[in-house]
């Protein structure tokens, strides 16, 4: 007797099955007519109401008429066979569900770096986990251009060149961090240096962070469903110290004099930019600041093939610094490395075969912005955006993960790489990581 009550509220609990819709055709007009009328359901008074409760669920209920002149009836056992008993029905089919013809992104095969097995960061196995909604990627870099990889992805970003010359958008800070094109004159940018289009490195970066996913376009990033923080601080011939200070404290929601504050603090903080020498004390402050307000700081190691610890950001206490490996899953021979690593990431060969790097969303415009497409780019640049759309995903999952629980999670699920010269704990592995944090190891 005692099992009787937890059975009845479980059966009360359970919903009522969900009726079923068919679309009936008529021979004729009069036919329709008469269905129609006959299973048209009573005006809903009390007795109507406490006479539905009894009404056979056999019986069609009529919903609607459609454009060719068929009727769309529900069923509630889901049982067609009720209409052969109509008198002129013709047809019967189900009024079943469409759905969109949802393409892969087509340049997805190209990105080994995702789900190359030996190679790639097992992308799919975190994406069952979560695509990234809820966190945000701020990627101070060169700006941002319009493209459809990352048109809707943004929250307002900032943009902090201060030098109005450098800017090429005719003043200081402004709150619009369009990439103005980074092209270079002979000789501007230093006295042996060759003229250079525009690069577009910050949206390379970006698409490998966030790039849509499902719209039949290009490629996909590593947190497609992520929203990006463009902030611009590199522009002609580099970006100051002084303006990547600022942008670090504003994106990790600190206070910057005469800039409005950020709607919302970056979980993941991109840097794929550095300067040779020491962390500076000012540097490091920003850097401290940002993880102590829950930032995780990510910098490319560099592409000197010299030791990490020779530059800066990557070499600053408490930043994820990202090698870069190649398609083999080794070491990829511009990398810095050594002790300065804390881990890497798939960054391209930079050899003949493009398609051994990763492609991304740039524009086509060799100055300023023109249309945009996809390219190949190699380096450390393109492996930190892995390893900071990874900390989104984790971020996604678990937005309580500390900074140092983040680090730690990335370092201990990382697969072992070839790297003679040090490469930190290894390859990137996304799924294995967001395996941890689901399960939530220590
Ligand atoms: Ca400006
Ligand atoms: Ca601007
Ligand atoms: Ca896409």
């Amino acid at each position: 007797m005692r099992y009787l009550v937890p059975c009845f509220l479980l059966l009360a609990a359970m919903p009522a099955p969900a009726a079923t819709r068919f679309i009936v055709r008529f021979a004729d007009q009069a036919s329709a007519e008469a269905a129609r009328v006959a299973s048209t359901p009573p005006a809903p008074s009390a007795r109507a109401r406490r006479a539905a409760r009894l009404v056979d669920p056999g019986q069609p209920r009529h919903v609607a008429t459609l454009a060719t002149g068929a009727q769309l009836f529900d069923v509630d056992d889901g049982n067609p066979a009720h209409f052969v008993r109509l008198p002129g029905v013709v047809s019967v089919e189900e009024d079943r569900m469409a759905r969109p013809f949802a393409l892969p992104d087509p340049l997805y095969p190209r990105q080994w770096s995702l789900h190359d097995a030996r190679a790639g960061i097992d992308a799919n196995v975190a994406w069952a986990r979560t695509r990234g909604a809820g966190a945000l990627v701020a990627v101070l870099d060169s700006g941002i251009t319009a493209h459809p990889e990352l048109d809707g992805q943004q929250v307002p970003g900032y943009d902090f060149v201060s030098d109005a010359d450098r800017a090429r958008d005719g003043d200081g800070r402004d709150a619009d961090p369009r990439d103005e094109g980074d092209w270079e004159d002979p000789g501007e940018c230093g006295r042996r240096r060759a003229a250079a289009p525009s690069t577009w490195h910050g949206t390379h970066v970006a698409g490998l962070a966030v790039a849509r996913r499902g719209n039949q376009l290009g490629i996909v990033g590593v947190a497609p469903e992520a929203k990006l923080m463009p902030v611009r601080v590199l522009a002609a011939c580099g970006g100051r110290l002084s303006d990547i200070i600022d942008a670090i404290a504003w994106a990790s929601g600190g206070h910057v004099p005469g800039v409005p504050a950020a709607s919302r603090r970056a979980d993941a903080i991109n840097l794929s930019l550095g300067l040779e020498g020491a962390c500076g004390a000012a540097l490091g402050d920003a850097i401290a600041q940002a993880r102590a307000r829950g930032s995780v700081v990510v910098a490319a190691a560099g592409n000197e093939s010299v030791a990490a610890t020779t530059f800066a950001p990557g070499n600053c206490p408490g930043v994820v610094a990202v090698g870069a490996l190649d398609r083999r899953a080794g070491q990829a021979w511009y990398s810095n490395h050594g002790a300065g690593v804390t881990l890497a990431a798939p960054g391209g060969a930079l050899a003949r075969q493009r398609i051994d790097d990763l492609i991304s969303a740039v524009d086509q415009g060799s100055r300023t912005p023109w249309r945009s497409v996809f390219r190949y780019m190699a380096g450390t640049s393109m492996a930190a955006p892995l390893v900071s759309g990874t900390v989104a995903l984790m971020r996604s999952l678990d937005p309580d993960l500390g900074v140092d629980e983040v680090a730690r999670h990335l370092v201990d699920n990382a697969r072992p790489a070839r790297c003679p010269k040090g490469c930190g704990a290894g390859l990137l592995d996304a799924g294995a990581t967001l395996d941890a944090v689901a399960q939530g190891r220590p």
